[in-house]
């Protein structure tokens, strides 16, 4: 790995490497090296191709996003993970086995709320990804790509969804008969998102698009935010997805991956979100997304569920797994905590 991080940085002497975070997509580690006489931390990462299938595209988006907020001075008061580029310019460099390594600056005493934030972490982990929101409000969204095509375009969800269902690769179809049932029953939330985004009643804006606990960073001390990271998913979209993901996984008392069962919903927390995010974003939202923000959190837990079971079905291609059984405890998860959120809305319509 050392041989990996010299094409980023000269150093004096290589101290070591730490795997970190619990992300399902890309291999992250923390590094330490004595450079300039001090000693130095980053995080290294190598970054999925199989799932951003364009890195590039990925390195452009964040060093975009990173200059813009950079220069956003009060307007975004939080630090930046900054792309430290390579020796030779580039963000992105390749090992001899072809996969795409990148560094960032580490961002120090820090953790992540996950499932043991209360109200107010919440609150203000909200209030930081809507601040994020409203910082990239005037950024020219074109200019970002895609960098994962469809990625919340709920018909093409759902399109793979069906097609691995008939194609059946792994021989799993018969058993989650029950599962299949309970999503065709949440059908009726992914249709309502289509037709407003074939109304264009949802203005496509600059979004995060992975909003989830484990991406935002609180002070070891003040447990105040000290930034919003994972920018591999900025990119053009609508903020009920942002709004969405915060609810399914602050709002739950266990992680994505606990027994069903026991689940069950933190209605404070999910209180304190709404009134964080609205906090941030309340002055430029249009009405259409004020009005839909349930929408969006019944919308983004329901097409977790979705893409859980799908990879489950297609013989799990796509998350990392622990067991076998892994992608389906999460479809599992994400379908009764589908139930708690909507139980929850029903009983406090706005
Ligand atoms: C993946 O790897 P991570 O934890 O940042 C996924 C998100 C899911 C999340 C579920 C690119 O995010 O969309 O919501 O797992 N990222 C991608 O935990 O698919
Ligand atoms: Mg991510």
């Amino acid at each position: 790995m050392h041989r990996l991080f010299q094409k980023f940085l000269a150093y004096e002497r290589w101290i070591g490497a730490e795997p970190v975070g619990s992300g399902n997509i890309n291999d992250t580690y923390r590094v330490d090296v004595e450079r300039g006489g001090g000693q130095e931390r980053y995080l290294l990462q190598r970054l999925n191709h199989q799932v951003f299938k364009n890195p590039e595209a990925v390195a452009r988006n964040i060093r975009q996003v990173a200059n813009w907020l950079g220069d956003q001075n009060e307007e975004y008061p939080y630090r930046i993970a900054r792309p430290v580029a390579g020796l030779d310019g580039a963000d992105l460099q390749r090992d001899e086995a072809g996969n795409y390594w990148r560094v960032f600056t580490f961002l120090d005493q820090c953790y992540t709320p996950e499932t043991a934030a209360g109200p107010e972490e919440a609150f203000e982990a909200a209030k930081a990804y809507g601040v994020f929101l409203r910082a990239l409000r005037d950024f020219p969204v074109g200019q970002l790509s895609d960098t994962i095509p469809g990625f919340h375009d709920t018909d093409l969800r759902w399109t793979a969804f069906e097609k691995t269902l008939t194609d059946d690769p792994a021989g799993r179809a018969s058993g989650v008969q029950d599962e299949i049932a309970r999503l065709y029953a949440a059908k009726p939330v992914f249709e309502e998102i289509s037709r407003l985004k074939r109304q264009q009643d949802l203005p496509l804006r600059v979004t995060h698009n992975d909003t989830k606990a484990g991406n935002i960073l609180l002070d070891n001390q003040t447990r105040k935010v000290v930034a919003v990271i994972d920018w591999d998913t900025v990119m053009p979209g609508t903020v009920l997805s942002d709004f969405g993901d915060m609810v399914r996984t602050f709002a739950p008392d266990a992680y994505e991956d606990a027994a069903p069962d026991t689940l069950g919903l933190r209605e404070s927390v999910l209180e304190a979100l709404q009134h964080g995010f609205e906090a941030a974003t309340g002055d430029f939202l249009a009405l259409s997304e004020k009005e839909n923000l349930a929408l969006g959190a019944r919308w983004i837990i329901g097409e977790q569920a979705l893409r859980f079971l799908t990879d489950y079905l297609a013989g799990d291609v796509y998350y990392k797994i622990r067991h076998p059984e892994h992608n389906l405890i999460r479809a599992q998860n994400q379908l009764r905590l589908l139930d708690l959120v909507s139980i929850f809305y029903e009983k406090h319509r706005r």
